[in-house]
């Protein structure tokens, strides 16, 4: 008798135990690192582990969505690039918010936007360092739900900052449903976190107001530096073109694919779209190319046939670090 009460007892125990596990396992939502298993599991239907999964879901879709001002922004902040920062560094000053491979959102509240940040990238390590020690509290601040991508281009050839991000775009709605997309010089800081870096109806270029050109924006048709626009816009612009290999004219072709499109671009304040560039030369292999700025006047011939319809890459290595998702990538160029 008093075995089978034991007996009981233990099995009591560990049915609560595997429970508190089930709870505490999803309650740190683990689901964008395995949405589709998530999602197959929450469709299990009638199974006690489908009911709760069911609950589980029901509850954080419950979470208000978050306000439409941010209620933590700081407005203009000190940057500076003196302080030698590491990756390691910042880790342990930003990382306990994160999750593995760059990510965040809102623990008490539904974020109003999925924001896939997409950094082109090679050999620019402090730089990286510098950015995301700043950049992450920002869009922490601003309450979004998002991942950090910094797409690294192997090898040396040619540099193709356009062809990086749209494999950005491509790989990173493999891991979510983003539904908006950063597109974001490494070198380039905001100053000031009321730039919220959302998506807009119209494409939206971010980087008005630059240290480096006293503040100045000195074209309309700027779109370089840091843009954003939606999955339906960039898709509806066939995304960056491919074939702008080394310096220049990418960000202009970008800029007359959205007004081809029939769409026009947004700008935050001057006053409030604040950046620090960090400073540097020119790098190897990103030499000023010509051709570019000729190409750029040709955007209506090339917009149906090169972009994301045409792009082709091979993912050499994903990295996840806590602080980023990093996509070493072959850009295959065109043979000589
Ligand atoms: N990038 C890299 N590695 C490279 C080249 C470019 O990561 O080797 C990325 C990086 O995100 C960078 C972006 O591409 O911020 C744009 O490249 P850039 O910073 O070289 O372009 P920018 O227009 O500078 O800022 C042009 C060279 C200016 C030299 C001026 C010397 N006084
Ligand atoms: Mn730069």
């Amino acid at each position: 008798m008093k075995e089978k009460i034991t007996r009981i007892l233990a099995l009591f125990a560990l049915f609560t135990l595997t429970c508190l596990a089930v709870f505490f396992i999803y309650s740190k939502d683990i689901s964008f690192v395995f949405p589709s298993v998530l999602h197959q599991q929450v469709k299990g239907n009638g199974s006690v582990f489908g009911n709760v999964m069911d609950w589980v879901t029901n509850t954080q879709a419950t979470l208000d969505p978050c306000p439409d001002s941010p209620p933590s922004l700081v407005g203009p902040f000190l940057v500076e690039f003196e302080t030698k920062r590491s990756l390691d560094w910042v880790r342990t000053q930003v990382g306990s918010e994160l999750q593995q491979g760059g990510r965040f959102k809102p623990a008490n509240c539904t974020a109003r936007q999925k924001v896939a940040v997409i950094v082109p990238f090679r050999n620019r390590h402090e730089h990286l360092a510098h950015w995301l020690y700043y950049v992450h509290p920002v869009l922490m601040r601003q309450q979004l739900d998002y991942g950090v991508y910094v797409i690294n281009q192997d090898g040396d050839g040619m540099f193709n900052r356009a062809k990086l991000m749209n494999i950005g775009f491509v790989e990173a709605l493999k891991e979510y449903d983003y539904d908006c997309f950063v597109f974001s010089d490494v070198d380039l800081v905001p100053i000031d976190d009321r730039n919220l870096y959302r998506c807009s109806d119209r494409p939206r270029h971010l980087s008005v107001a630059i240290d480096k050109f006293n503040y100045i924006l000195n074209s309309k048709t700027a779109f370089g530096g840091v843009s954003l626009l939606t999955k339906e816009q960039f898709l509806k612009v066939n995304g960056f073109s491919n074939t702008f290999w080394g310096w220049g004219g990418e960000d202009d072709d970008m800029y007359n694919r959205i007004i081809i499109r029939g769409m026009s671009i947004n700008r935050p304040d001057a006053q409030i779209a604040r950046y620090k560039m960090i400073k540097h030369g020119r790098d190897l292999h990103n030499e000023v190319n010509p051709e570019n700025a000729v190409k750029a006047q040709k955007s209506a011939e090339n917009i149906d046939t090169d972009g994301l319809n045409s792009l082709n890459f091979t993912v050499n290595k994903i990295l996840k670090d806590v602080l980023f998702t990093l996509i070493t990538v072959d850009v295959q160029p065109p043979p000589q």
